[in-house]
């Protein structure tokens, strides 16, 4: 067998934001088991992408996505396109290559 390649494997993950004018599509390419957060903060560093979280015991909550804030009886849910909300939060899920995650501004 080949030896372990001693370089970490790229994925590429499609982000995509929907319910705020321009909506919102950009590829993201992280590492390998990298959790949606990083995916997150990787577009932010790299793009035009905004978000803002709140700690919780059970980890970090998504509050706002490009300025939009959720407001009463909103929240932004996070879905495996097209429509498979997950059951995971940013922190603990990581996707897989070519996954596309969307961001939707539900009410609820
Ligand atoms: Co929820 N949610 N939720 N949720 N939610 C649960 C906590 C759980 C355990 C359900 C499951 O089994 N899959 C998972 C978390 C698993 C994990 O990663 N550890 C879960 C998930 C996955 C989500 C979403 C990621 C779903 C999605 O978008 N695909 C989103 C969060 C997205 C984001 O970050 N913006 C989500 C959203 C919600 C809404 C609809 C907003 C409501 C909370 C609003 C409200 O009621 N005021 C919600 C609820 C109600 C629950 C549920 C059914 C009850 C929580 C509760 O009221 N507990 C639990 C399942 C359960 O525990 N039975 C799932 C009682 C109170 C007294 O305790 O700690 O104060 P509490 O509760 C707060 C937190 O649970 C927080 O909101 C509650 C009210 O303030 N919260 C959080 C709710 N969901 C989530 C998810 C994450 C990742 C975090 C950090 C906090």
């Amino acid at each position: 067998t080949p030896p372990q390649a001693q370089v970490p494997e790229f994925i590429d993950v499609v982000l995509k934001v929907s319910g705020v004018s321009p909506s919102y599509t950009h590829s993201v390419s992280v590492p390998a088991g990298s959790s949606l957060e990083d995916v997150l903060k990787n577009a932010q560093e790299h793009g035009r992408f905004r978000f803002r979280t709140q700690a919780s015991l059970s980890g970090p909550f998504l509050t706002s996505v490009l300025g939009k804030k959720a407001g009463e009886r909103e929240f932004w849910q996070v879905l495996q396109a097209p429509d498979t909300p997950l059951q995971q939060g940013i922190a603990d899920y990581r996707p897989k290559d070519g996954e596309t995650i969307e961001l939707r501004l539900v009410s609820w």
